[in-house]
């Protein structure tokens, strides 16, 4: 009888080096593949550009392979406990990248009952990244960018991102990945472009000072160097007849969502709460803006969020309340709820009210002060994004300082050599054409 061979893929582009194997493979006995899920590619690389489904279509359709069956997760653990094939196929890659802990696991359960694992010798031929870096460039295309937020948060349930305010900040929410023990990997899924970060990064108060054209700069920067979506902070939108303006631009680009926040007059940092003088626009009028913004949209991928400021001003829950049911009748697609209180209480309470009428609008949270609870508790009470608001800016910044001081007090630079990142590693982090 015939062996059986199983390999696992996550690519959405073939080329001859994926034919190549699968002839290797075909050549020990009868392959099945296991496609990798959307949810599970996007784990660890870049998000796949054909869905899952057309995957499927195209990978079953190559000589030599006889089954296609889905693969939830990068861990071999599943497919093996159902399938049982008699060798398992890889490039010998996996014996030292962050793959390592999927390939003991699979040894483990492969040698339990018998099954064995070939390694072929990894090729790793320029011709062929190239055609992967053709296509992660075309993820940062308008139109494949923008869409990918709305995907992302159908796919998930619940995406998380973190603040990007330059081309280097985007780098960072670009690629960091985290591996966990299991081997399976995180990774941020959108950037937000935050006021205070933005205005911070050019020494200026948060308080809408910084235009929109310097603004605008800023998301060009973080997009020429990144793929993922983009989410706006525009403060209180502006004037309506400029937030139309601002939706429209934000859309050609390739944004995802833009976040309005229902203040009028001098817009101060909502961390103030009442320290400071901050005035709540009347319902009404915020409405008006977010149908004005409406009417200016062009596609149905780009979405406009309204943040509720009835926590941080002490308007109290109500009010809150009857606010976001206003603004999404004025065809909100989201709803940012803010709170400046470490204990996330009146976020929770906000959130199962909110919940109980409406179950489908996105949710959105800042989790600055109420920074103990957890992406899976916000997840489980039905929140759609978490937005990591400030924590680069309020890494590097002390770190800077920290460094500056070292220089003054010692007369020379060794001193922070310790703090300091190594020369060839900060060149090294700017990838190369
Ligand atoms: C920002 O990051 O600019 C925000 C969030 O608007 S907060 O600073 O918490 O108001
Ligand atoms: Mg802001």
């Amino acid at each position: 009888m015939r062996k059986t061979v199983f390999i696992s893929m996550s690519t959405d582009i073939i080329h001859g080096g994926h034919i190549a194997i699968i002839e290797k493979a075909a050549a020990l006995g009868e392959v099945t593949v296991g496609v990798l899920t959307d949810e599970a590619v996007a784990s660890f690389k870049r998000y796949p550009l054909l869905s899952y489904e057309e995957r499927v279509k195209i990978i079953s359709q190559i000589k030599g392979v006889s089954r296609v069956v889905r693969q939830n997760t990068i861990s071999y653990k599943e497919i093996l406990d159902n399938y049982r094939p008699d060798v398992v196929v890889h490039g010998d890659n996996w014996r030292t990248d962050h793959l390592k802990p999927i390939r003991t696991e699979c040894l483990e359960i492969l040698e339990s009952y018998g099954g064995e694992l070939v390694e072929f010798p990894y090729s790793s031929n320029s011709e062929y990244k190239k055609l992967d870096a053709y296509f992660r460039d075309q993820a940062s295309l308008p139109d494949i960018r923008r869409a990918r937020l709305k995907k992302e948060i159908a796919m998930k349930g619940l995406v998380i991102a973190i603040e990007a305010h330059s081309g280097l900040t985007g780098l960072i929410a670009e690629n960091t990945v985290v591996y966990e023990e299991n081997g399976g990997a995180r990774q941020f899924d959108a950037m937000w472009v935050s006021s205070l970060c933005d205005s911070t990064a050019k020494g200026k108060p948060d308080i809408e000072l910084v235009d929109m054209t310097s603004r605008f700069r800023t998301i060009d920067d973080i997009m020429e160097v990144t793929t993922k979506p983009v989410i706006f902070d525009a403060d209180t939108g502006g004037m309506t007849e400029h937030f139309v303006y601002t939706v429209r631009t934000l859309e050609r680009i390739g944004a995802s969502m833009v976040i309005i926040e229902d203040k009028t007059g001098l817009k101060k940092n909502s961390l103030f709460g009442n320290e400071v003088k901050q005035t709540q626009a009347a319902i009404e009028d915020f409405c008006e803006k977010i149908r004005a913004g409406k009417h200016a949209l062009k596609t149905n991928d780009f979405m406009i969020c309204a943040r509720i400021e009835s926590l941080i001003l002490e308007q109290g829950m109500e009010d809150a309340l009857k606010r976001a049911y206003a603004f999404t009748d004025a065809g909100a697609d989201a709803i940012m709820i803010h709170s400046r209180k470490k204990d996330p209480a009146e976020i929770f309470e906000f959130i199962e009210k909110f919940r109980a009428e409406d179950s489908s609008t996105v949710l959105v949270v800042v989790p600055t002060s109420f920074n103990e609870v957890t992406e899976e508790e916000f997840r489980a009470r039905g929140v759609n994004i978490v937005i990591y608001a400030n924590q680069l800016t309020r890494t590097g910044f002390p770190a800077m300082q920290s460094a500056a001081r070292m220089i003054l007090e010692n007369h020379r630079a060794k001193e922070c050599d310790d703090i300091c990142m190594p020369i060839k590693d900060i060149i090294r982090l700017i990838p190369e054409e």
